[in-house]
This record gives structure tokens, C-alpha cells and sequence, in this order.
């Protein structure tokens, strides 16, 4: 059967490790110095989405309103909590079954980027030994558009040398979602459907997803 995927384009937290879980962590604790309301809901609206547009969703939550370089100083905050937690990641926070479908691709001549918007992403690759599973790594600091803007798929397609309707974009946000379709690429959600109204295919767990057909139709399913 003709091959209709030759690339597959990865976010890294919520869908190769559970770093997602610190990034949160990270926020709550900030928000608890600040007394500001913050819960797993709102955070949902935080995937994906760049360290400055992550606060002001906070800010914007909380009537609350702040010069420039206060916000600056409050996303470093945040960013240093969650180097701390980074300290301590080990396998246990991969996403079960994720690197085993990596590999599972890329014995099928699919090459395979890792694209993140996070400025943290290489310290999670190096921790969690996944530079070999990646044929490309884009990250936050590649970036100047932050999803949904599709910047940082088009930017894997081409360091793939893969042309965009030949690419499957795995996305844990609703941003990532908007900006794999953006792109004019395959779109799957990782995580429940109701959470990702716009992916067209999601699923929970990695071993659920049949890999020749995904390959071949760009479906994750027959
Ligand atoms: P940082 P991804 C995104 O990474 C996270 O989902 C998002 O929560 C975070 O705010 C953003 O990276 C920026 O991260 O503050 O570490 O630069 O999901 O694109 O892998
Ligand atoms: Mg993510």
C-alpha cells in the first residue's frame, strides 16, 4: 500500500512525557503566592500556549491588571518552579506506550520531529534520553508566533524535508490542533475528544492506534 504519511510531528508535553502535569504545578504555585484562582479547568486553556499568553490568561481570569516588567518578573517565577520540577523527571513521566510508537513509525521509514513550544523542551529530551527518537527537535526558541499559529509545524515539515499534506501533527491543545489544521496537515488529539472539539481523531492510549493505516490514510483507525 502507498504511503500517504511520511512524517509525524510530536508535541512534547501532554504527549511524549506528562511534563504538562509541572507546567501546571508550576502556575498553582504561583497563583497560590499571588491568591489568584487557578484550577486544572483554567489550565486547560494554558496548553500549548507561550509563557506570557499563559499568565495573562490567569490575569485576565482574575480581573487582575500589571505593568510589563512585573509580568516578566512573574513568568520567571513560574518558569524557575518549573525547572525545579524538571529536576526530577525520570521514564516514569513518559507518556506510556509514546516511544514505542516512535519507533514503531520510524522502522516504517516515517521521520519523526519533536516540536514544542517551550523553552524548556531540550532539558526534557536530554533528561529523558530522547534524542534518538527524533529525526528534527523545534522549540520555543525557534520560534517568534506561538500556536495556534502553525510557525512551528511548517518549520518541522521543513527541516524534515516533508511537504505539508504528507505530515500527521500529535497535539495535546486545542492551539496545537488549530495550528497542525493551519498547517494543512493531519490532525490527532491526545486526550479526551470533549477537550479537543476541533481534532477530527483523538485518542488516550498509544497501543489503541493502528499504525499501518495511519500511515496509510492518515486516520488512526481503518
Ligand atoms: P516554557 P508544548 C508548551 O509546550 C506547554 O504546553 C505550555 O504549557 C507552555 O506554557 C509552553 O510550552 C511554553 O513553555 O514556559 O517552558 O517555555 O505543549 O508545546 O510542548
Ligand atoms: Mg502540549
Amino acid at each position: 500500500m502507498a504511503k500517504l504519511i511520511e512524517a509525524a510531528l510530536f508535541d512534547l508535553d501532554g504527549v511524549i512525557a506528562f511534563t504538562d502535569r509541572y507546567h501546571y504545578l508550576g502556575w498553582k504555585r504561583l497563583a497560590d503566592d499571588e491568591g489568584w484562582d487557578f484550577d486544572e479547568t483554567l489550565n486547560h486553556q494554558l496548553r500549548g500556549v507561550s509563557r506570557m499568553e499563559s499568565l495573562q490568561v490567569i490575569l485576565d481570569h482574575n480581573g487582575v491588571e500589571l505593568p510589563e516588567d512585573k509580568k516578566k518578573q512573574l513568568t520567571d517565577r513560574k518558569n524557575g518552579y518549573y525547572q525545579k520540577l524538571l529536576e526530577d523527571i525520570n521514564e516514569d513521566d513518559l507518556y506510556p506506550g509514546a516511544l514505542e510508537f516512535v519507533a514503531a513509525l520510524r522502522e516504517r521509514d516515517v521521520k519523526t520531529a519533536l516540536a514544542s513550544g517551550s523553552r524548556n523542551a531540550m532539558t526534557v529530551v536530554n533528561s529523558l534520553r530522547l534524542e534518538g527518537f527524533f529525526d528534527a527537535f523545534v522549540t520555543g526558541h525557534d520560534l517568534d508566533r506561538s500556536k495556534p499559529d502553525p510557525q512551528i509545524f511548517e518549520l518541522s515539515a521543513e527541516r524534515l524535508g516533508v511537504p505539508a499534506e504528507r505530515c500527521v501533527v500529535f497535539e495535546d491543545a486545542e492551539s496545537g490542533i488549530e495550528a497542525g489544521l493551519a498547517a494543512g496537515m493531519y490532525c490527532v488529539g491526545v486526550g479526551e475528544a470533549e477537550l479537543l472539539p476541533n481534532a477530527e481523531q483523538t485518542f488516550t492510549k498509544y497501543a489503541d492506534i493502528d499504525v499501518d493505516a495511519l500511515i496509510e490514510t492518515g486516520r488512526i483507525k481503518r
